[in-house]
């Protein structure tokens, strides 16, 4: 079953030609809206005009998540606020935000590529899909809904943090579909299990992402459920979720090309990586009006493929991630930097610089542990100031990562020091 065909199975020709038009109109568009890549495209002498074609693309400067914040809120805008009728945000590397904006076009397309990948999942007009995504600021929820909506499914805006309430509604309003996190989903697979409705559900597909998972815990997730699990890739920064989904096949992640043109780079050099190798994915938003992006350089770890899938389909494949480059953890769906959790106890005297986050996941939920070496002035074998304390400490790093952590106090000088790169984190899942 394919959304648009005419989109999904053009030549690489039709694609090729497709992107370097749209390319030049972003190029130019940047140019004369974005005063950031205006500045970076004089200081390399570059004109829109020189960019003929999407081969060109490596004349263009990269962006990065710290240019998102470094113009916090709205540096990057192409749009005055009042085009734009949406806004979303992550985790930033500290302590801002990462911050975008949708214009009424950009929410159409999303919806088109979200779309796209229900419909790649056997997601149809005939579908009853709940959406346990978080809805708010990040992406998954809203995302989700409005492609869903789009196709024409019954759409059930669950969120999440409720199990009980939509394994009951999964029964009783006889959900075909789900779109949530993959752990999540092996959560409610238990929680089936445990109350005696795992015979009761009409549950067909199951549309992941949002964090790493594997090939083990996909199939994990088809045998407990008797049901097909997609892989659904994305980002705030270029879209949400959409950017790319797999089909029947597991062969690879189908982008969404037409919209988000993809390169595999040698995150040292910057330099392309041949076609099937390792290295960092770059998305250029092609059509995006709110916040159009340059290269930004996703972190992301994959591979492409350009041959044509099994299932007919032309575009690009990317791999199953392998990884990031950079140290950002996704723990329950939240995007989390240790970066964020030194920045928010920059200023708590009774604490050292010295912390480590240990992450784990029990009962397919992810668990945070922060362990902390109190300051010595301020140790004390007094339960109830370190129960004072650690209650503190716990509220301030909820503020910043947006996530409940256990907060572990320490004696000073008991966190094992690193003789090279501190060591900040030891993350027991098996993600990838
Ligand atoms: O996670 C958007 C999304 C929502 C995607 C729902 C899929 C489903 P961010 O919060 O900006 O956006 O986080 C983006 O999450 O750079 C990857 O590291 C990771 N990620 C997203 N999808 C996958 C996936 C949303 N399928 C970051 N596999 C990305 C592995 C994923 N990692």
């Amino acid at each position: 079953m394919i959304w648009n065909e005419a989109k999904e199975c053009m030549s690489r020709d039709e694609m090729s030609n497709l992107q370097s038009a749209r390319l030049r109109k972003l190029v130019d568009y940047v140019y004369h809206n974005v005063e950031f890549y205006r500045k970076k495209m004089q200081a390399i002498d570059l004109m829109p005009g020189d960019i003929k074609g999407i081969e060109d693309i490596v004349k263009l400067p990269f962006t990065t998540k710290d240019d998102l914040r470094d113009n916090y809120p709205f540096g990057l805008f192409a749009v005055p606020n009042s085009e734009i009728v949406r806004i979303h945000a992550s985790s930033g590397t500290t302590g801002k935000a990462t911050v975008v904006g949708y214009t009424r076009r950009d929410l159409d397309i999303w919806a088109e590529c979200v779309a796209r990948c229900l419909t790649m999942a056997g997601v149809s007009k005939d579908d009853v899909i709940q959406v346990a995504y978080g809805y708010g600021l990040f992406t998954g929820g809203l995302g989700a809904h409005d492609g869903a909506q789009k196709i024409g499914a019954t759409v059930v805006p669950m969120s999440t943090g409720n199990s009980k309430k939509l394994t009951t509604m999964m029964v009783d309003f006889g959900a075909t579909a789900i779109a949530c996190t993959p752990s999540y989903l092996l959560h409610i697979s238990e929680v089936l299990e445990n109350e005696g409705l795992l015979d009761q559900i009409k549950l067909k597909a199951a549309v992941c992402g949002a964090e790493p998972w594997t090939e083990k815990m996909r199939q994990e997730i088809e045998t407990k459920l008797n049901i097909k699990a997609y892989d659904i890739y994305g980002l705030s920064e270029v879209m949400g979720p959409g950017v790319a989904c797999d089909c029947d096949f597991h062969k690879g992640l189908h982008v969404c090309e037409d919209h988000f043109y993809p390169e595999i780079l040698n995150s040292a050099t910057l330099t392309r990586v041949p076609d099937g190798e390792t290295g960092e994915l770059a998305f250029t938003t092609l059509t995006k009006e709110g916040i159009p992006l340059i290269r930004y350089r996703t972190k992301d770890l994959t591979s492409i493929d350009y041959s044509t899938c099994e299932c007919g389909r032309t575009s690009a494949r990317i791999s199953r991630f392998k990884g990031r480059v950079d140290d950002m953890l996704i723990i329950r769906g939240v995007n989390v930097f240790p970066s964020q959790i030194e920045a928010a106890l920059i200023d708590v005297e009774e604490v050292t610089p010295h912390y480590m986050m240990i992450v784990d996941r029990v009962n397919n939920l992810d668990t945070l542990e922060v362990q902390l070496e109190v300051a010595p002035k301020y140790y004390t074998d007094e339960i109830r100031a370190i129960e004072a304390l650690t209650k503190k400490i716990a509220h301030i790093i909820q503020q910043a990562i947006g996530i409940n952590a256990k907060v572990k106090l320490v004696e000073p000088q008991t966190l094992v020091r690193s003789q090279g790169k501190a060591v900040h984190v030891v993350d027991n899942r098996k993600l990838y």
